[in-house]
């Protein structure tokens, strides 16, 4: 597996087999190691243009980060459709099944810098770049359904209070500081988005096991120019699954690259990560049928209202050549859409048409960003836009204005029956105000919704990790406002977490309209009203229904040690391949390892190049020698006990009593055994895997580790 993974690799490594080194006006480079000098203790001559165009290039070799969700990676795949959507739209990718869409997806983090880690407590971004026949369409979404605000003017305001402070650039990647909650706990309308950003969502085990949404309300429009309101889905075959609070910071300092490694290695190793695609689709009749407005992002529409329809799948299958020229050069916009897809007046996706590619202009530093292959729509580009940093395209002739007659009117506008893009043609009547909807000052129905459709130990989640962050507040007045309001969710949530950060224990629900309302703020903002969910649960927001059963890409730690029971290293190893899964062998060296019958194995990883936050599960291998090695090693206990401590799945082989009895989770197996195998029982032990988590043994066997 190793040899072939590093041949892959290689194959990526050199791009210029047999060619000469060259400079950038392609006169070929002599010698590459010394500057020209006056002589050979002499200065360095200005006349050495090979250096001089060597520094100056690498002098701007940076470019500004994305302002948000400057830390991410991407990937190229494909979108099949299996249903046509004929009846509502005519974008031609969305209704042809013959059609395979290539794209390009990106992932990220929001609030970190470029070089912060994976695993920080936040939203991941969810990217998508369709290139269809007839143009590109980005779906520029989440993992998380729904946003913090309801209008884009607000943006930059939530962005400088979660970003690093100003005064001394403090915390990176993380939302667990005054500034943030201070801006959270005067703005009623985050309260459902701070529910999801508070639960395991925001901590995935992997890209490849998280949801993505669109977030906001489209239209589709159909030949006959009818409207449907559609809200897009991706959901992960391999299901919606979460790393532990405690395993993601730790996963933080052993590897911050974790999640982009781990997407990166399953497509080299042939293992594409697919979603079924989905809508959700709302007939324009029924807009205000709803207890919330179809407009506000801080809503979803949840699933038992409106069935998701699975229309296709998504399938990521090759990673960038070139992380700088794709993933950083890549630029996405919502303004980026085909005929047969519309905006809806969702006042933050309005903001949002806006500032993206107005982002790019300064970013990618030219008007002319859309020619970087990255970038280029598949079909040719025909419009009298000139000139500017960076032109790549070589437009012929004298015609660069419409009306012409020299140029036969070229290039021709097309009617919507050629596809030519119109925006549906809506009618609006009333005054230019500042205001919004009624029903967008109902923030807490989908709060209340998210919350009580959690399983007990996602509950639990939510409220330990409000509890980190504001247990980090520097300011008391902060921390009381924030227990005080989520008192509107869930007294009984508020008062635990107000018990675990010295706030004054709240005995009922605060009103929000007793604010003291600062003064520069919108009173607006504080009002709220109470419409209560038509729904008590929602089965689709809890991870706990998630797919669970198989093992496929896990990664599984086997520890073993000098004198393993060979045949029983080589059978657990089958089993784990058999199922999908990826047999890491860990030893205490790299150097090769001897087992009973004489067989030197080489290790993958040793203890102290790895840790066990970063596998799904850990098993051992038996051999009475290796049994009494791995006990022997303190790591290898570590490894054991910090995976029960995460619920994960673990294995020992026959005949390990001397081992277990090392552990201090063996203390807790007398209270229960589960998801723990003793005794060399394969096919149980990867049942466990398939569970993936064994969240409910956390409160009761807590152990440390
Ligand atoms: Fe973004 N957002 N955003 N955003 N956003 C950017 O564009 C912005 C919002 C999202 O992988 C920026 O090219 C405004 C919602 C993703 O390259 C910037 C508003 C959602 C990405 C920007 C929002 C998103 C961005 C920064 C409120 C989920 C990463 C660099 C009106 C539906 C794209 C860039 C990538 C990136 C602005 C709100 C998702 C500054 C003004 C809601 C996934 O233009």
């Amino acid at each position: 597996m190793k040899t072939k993974k590093s041949q892959q690799l290689q194959a990526q490594i050199v791009d210029s087999t047999n060619e000469f080194l060259t400079t950038n006006q392609g006169v070929k480079v002599n010698d590459n190691h010394n500057s020209l000098k006056s002589h050979e203790r002499g200065a360095t001559l200005l006349e050495d243009f090979i250096v001089r165009e060597k520094l100056a290039h690498f002098d701007r070799e940076r470019i500004p980060e994305r302002v948000v969700h400057a830390r991410g990676t991407g990937v190229h795949g494909v979108l099949k459709l299996k249903k046509s959507l004929e009846q509502y739209t005519t974008a031609d990718f969305l209704n042809n099944t013959e059609t395979e869409t290539p794209l390009f997806i990106r992932f990220s983090t929001v609030a970190g810098f470029r070089g912060s880690t994976d695993l920080a407590r936040d939203v991941r971004g969810f990217a998508i770049k369709f290139y269809t026949e007839a143009g590109n369409f980005d779906l520029v979404g989440n993992n998380i359904p729904v946003f913090f605000i309801q209008d884009a003017t607000k943006f930059p305001d939530l962005v400088h209070a979660v970003k690093p402070e100003q005064d001394n650039e403090m915390p990176q990647a993380g939302s667990a500081h005054d500034t943030f909650w201070d801006f959270i706990s005067l703005m009623p309308e985050s309260a459902h988005m701070i529910m999801w950003v508070m639960s395991d969502r925001a901590i995935p085990r992997s890209y490849r096991m998280m949801e993505g949404f669109g977030v906001h309300t489209y239209k589709l429009i159909n030949a006959a120019g009818k409207v449907h309101f559609v809200k897009f889905h991706f959901k992960p075959k391999l299901g919606v699954h979460s790393v532990a609070w405690d395993e993601a910071q730790r996963i933080s300092g052993k590897d911050s690259d974790f999640h982009r490694r781990d997407l990166l290695e399953a497509i080299l190793e042939g293992n594409f990560p697919e979603w079924d695609f989905g809508v959700q689709i709302i007939p324009e009749e029924d807009e205000h049928k709803f207890d919330f407005d179809l407009l506000d992002p801080t809503k979803l529409v949840p699933e038992e209202l409106v069935p998701v329809e699975i229309i296709g799948t998504m399938t990521l299958n090759k990673v960038p050549d070139n992380f700088f020229a794709e993933v950083e050069q890549v630029a996405f916009s919502p303004a980026n859409i085909v005929s047969g897809i519309d905006f809806s007046d969702d006042p933050l996706l309005q903001g949002r048409l806006f500032s993206y590619t107005d982002t790019q202009f300064h970013r990618l530093g030219t008007s002319n960003f859309n020619d970087l292959p990255i970038n280029r729509p598949l079909n040719e580009v025909h419009n009298n836009n000139r000139d500017g940093f960076y032109r790549q395209q070589i437009s012929k002739g004298k015609i660069n204005y419409s009306p012409n007659s020299l140029g036969g009117g070229c290039p021709f506008q097309a009617k919507a029956s050629e596809g030519g893009f119109t925006s549906h043609s809506s009618e609006y009547t009333g005054m230019k105000v500042r205001t919004k909807s009624d029903k967008f000052f109902n923030h807490f129905s989908q709060a209340i919704l998210f919350y009580n459709s959690q399983a007990e130990y996602e509950k639990q989640h939510i409220k330990d990790a409000i509890a980190f962050e504001l247990s980090k507040l520097e300011s008391s007045e902060i921390c009381q406002r924030m227990v005080n309001n989520l008192t509107n969710i869930d007294l009984e949530m508020a008062q635990y977490i107000a018990e675990k950060v010295g706030a004054i224990i709240p005995q009922k629900v605060y009103r929000y309209e007793n604010h003291a309302v600062p003064a520069n703020a919108n009173p607006a903002d504080y009002q709220s009203i109470t419409i209560k969910s038509s729904l008590e649960k929602s089965e689709a927001l809890s991870m706990a229904n998630t797919v669970k059963g198989s093992i496929a890409t896990r990664q599984i730690g086997v520890l073993f040690a000098d004198g393993f029971d060979e045949k029983s290293l080589e059978n657990i190893v089958r089993a784990i391949k058999t199922g999908g899964g990826k047999p890491i062998l860990i030893a205490n060296k790299l150097t090769a390892i001897k087992g009973d019958k004489g067989t030197n194995i080489s290790p993958d990883k040793t203890f102290f190049n790895c840790a066990s936050v970063l596998f799904d599960a850990i098993c051992t291998i038996g051999g009475q020698k290796c049994v009494e090695n791995l006990a022997n090693t303190p790591e290898a206990i570590q490894f054991l006990d910090e995976a029960f401590k995460h619920c994960k799945a673990i294995g020992f082989d026959a005949n390990s009593d001397l081992l277990v009895a090392e552990t201090h989770l063996s203390k807790k197996l007398k209270l229960n055994h589960i998801g723990v195998s003793i005794g060399g029982n394969t096919i149980e032990f990867l049942k466990y895997v398939g569970e993936h988590r064994f969240w409910e043994r956390e409160l009761s066997r807590k152990i440390p580790s």
